[in-house]
């Protein structure tokens, strides 16, 4: 397999979608489908006809996390793996994280590991039915990362992340709808085209806005009240300059349909 084939890329409807490509190993990270998905989010990042990203994964897995082969500690001494997080894990969470455009997860499969935590990153998740999302850290004597510690505290509260965190047992995506770790799940045969239509509105929605309204949520984390207001007063004050304002208003006051370009 060619490095490009790790991760599958296409861009339609302003829909960049990304698809986790190792279903032998149910989508798990080596060094290569890092560097893919990598050059993926900086596609997104860079190209105003990228208007979204929808991320999920090729065959009966969304993403098993770190491919144990490429880490094994039997081959050739302890490997650095904090090297490993700062090289690969780290810099793909904040590409996730701080790409002012919608990204949609479709967890088409079980999530386990890192490939979890990518998916409680993204700003809609979306799960199968059948999905299943495991901390499986605590198996081989790791520490939850790619954000699992910080996303999995504050979208469900430290009783639960706890739990998850330290048994590592299975997290049906039901319940994991029902707690707020994901948005919703879908019938299985259905996942791929609610999940490309979700994208393809978001793709033709304000873009600025969206960004922007991505942008708030994020600091919320950490700001008080006082400081978010602040920041709201300052997010709309460009939002309102924005080409997509000027088109939302008079598309609502013209009562048709806003025709929005992302600027
Ligand atoms: C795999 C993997 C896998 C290799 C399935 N690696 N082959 C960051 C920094 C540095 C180092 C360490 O980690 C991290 C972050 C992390 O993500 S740590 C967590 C790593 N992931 C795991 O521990 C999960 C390991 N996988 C599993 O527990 C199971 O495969 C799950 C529960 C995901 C799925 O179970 P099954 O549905 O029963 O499938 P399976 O186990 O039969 O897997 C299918 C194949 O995929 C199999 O290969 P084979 O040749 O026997 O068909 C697995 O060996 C392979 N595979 N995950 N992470």
């Amino acid at each position: 397999m060619s490095e490009s084939d790790t991760v599958l890329s296409a861009l339609a409807d302003g829909v960049l979608r990304l698809t986790l490509n190792r279903p032998d190993k149910l989508n798990a990270f080596n060094e290569e489908m890092h560097r893919a998905l990598r050059a993926g989010l900086e596609r997104a990042h860079a190209d105003e006809n990228v208007r979204a990203v929808l991320l999920t994964g090729a065959g009966r897995g969304f993403c098993a996390g770190q491919d144990l082969g490429d880490r094994d500690p039997r081959n050739g001494g302890t490997p650095d793996l904090g090297h490993t997080i700062e090289t690969f894990y780290n810099p793909l969470l904040r590409l996730i994280r701080s790409l002012e455009k919608p990204v949609v997860c479709a967890v088409n499969g079980v999530a386990a590991g890192a490939g979890a935590n990518i998916a409680f990153a993204c700003d809609i998740t979306l799960a199968a039915r059948s999905a299943r999302f495991i901390q499986a850290f605590a198996k081989i004597g790791l520490v939850p990362d790619s954000g699992g510690t910080w996303s999995l505290s504050r979208l469900i509260g430290e009783a639960r992340a706890k739990a998850l965190a330290l048994t590592a047992e299975p997290l049906d995506a039901e319940t994991a709808a029902s707690w707020g770790l994901i948005w919703r799940t879908v019938d299985d045969a259905a996942l791929m085209d609610e999940a490309t239509a979700l994208a393809a509105r978001l793709a033709a929605g304000p873009t600025k806005g969206l960004g922007l309204t991505k942008r708030a949520i994020h600091a919320a984390a950490t700001n008080s009240l006082d400081e978010q207001l602040d920041l709201e007063r300052d997010l709309q004050r460009e939002a309102g300059c924005s080409a997509d304002y000027a088109e939302g208003v008079a598309a609502f006051l013209e009562k048709r349909k806003p025709e929005f370009k992302g600027r």
